[in-house]
């Protein structure tokens, strides 16, 4: 950029930077003289990439902003969770109360007919009686109930046990335990303990631990 003065400028007399740098480097790297070698090397510089500060640099940028995003994603991810089975729950509760309106008493905590396997769980009972189809009544007063919940792959457990779930008198269907959405099975109580004229449903919470309904359990009370 030294070799030429601003004559060589068309922008109203003021030095035309990009110009005259690009024939400065040109000249610079045709005499190859010590003066422009300076400029030579920058340019080397630059094609090389990252000097290991600027890397330092990024990479302490990338782990101050992970730091600060990460909790809150686990936070908002444990809040999703906890929504998740509260509003499971709720659906839960609901569909037992319309039960109750066919059928006048509430799901059994511990009995599934016909089961075979072993004892039900709570949560098994939970299954059963909002997903299976039930028979009512007799001849004219028959009516059909149920199934009073869906449940998606995920809310279910583990399968140990079948009973008839689709109605049709075989005792040939797989029966699940409902889980909440850290895969722990909800505890369902009949009469409730807090819920003294209905029942209690709750899950252990995001700590997985069995509170009793207390600390971080998710409840219907
Ligand atoms: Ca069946
Ligand atoms: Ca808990």
């Amino acid at each position: 950029m030294l070799f030429f003065d601003d004559s060589l400028n068309s922008a109203g007399g003021k030095p035309n930077l990009f110009f005259r740098g690009g024939i400065g480097f040109f000249m610079a790297k045709k005499l190859n003289s010590k003066k422009f070698s300076f400029l030579d090397g920058e340019m080397r510089f630059y094609k090389r990439g990252f000097t290991v500060i600027e890397m330092l640099v990024v990479i302490s940028v990338i782990a101050i902003l992970a730091s600060i995003i990460l909790p809150a994603l686990n936070s908002a991810q444990k809040k999703a969770k906890i929504t998740k089975t509260q509003s499971m729950i709720d659906s839960i509760t609901t569909a037992f109360k319309q039960y109750r309106t066919d059928f006048g008493a509430y799901p059994l905590d511990d009995t599934i007919p016909n089961v075979s396997g072993g004892s039900p769980t709570s949560a098994e009972c939970i299954y059963y009686y909002s997903a299976a189809s039930f028979v009512a009544g007799e001849n004219a007063d028959e009516i059909t109930a149920g199934p009073y919940m869906e449940y998606r792959q995920k809310d279910e457990g583990t399968s140990t046990q079948s009973a008839d779930m689709d109605g049709d008198g075989a005792s040939d269907d797989s029966i699940f335990p409902v889980v909440d959405a850290w895969g722990n099975s909800l505890i369902y109580i009949e009469p409730g303990t807090h819920n003294t004229n209905s029942f209690d449903i709750y899950s252990y919470g995001p700590d997985g631990a069995d509170d009793s309904g207390g600390d971080d359990d998710i409840v219907n009370w």
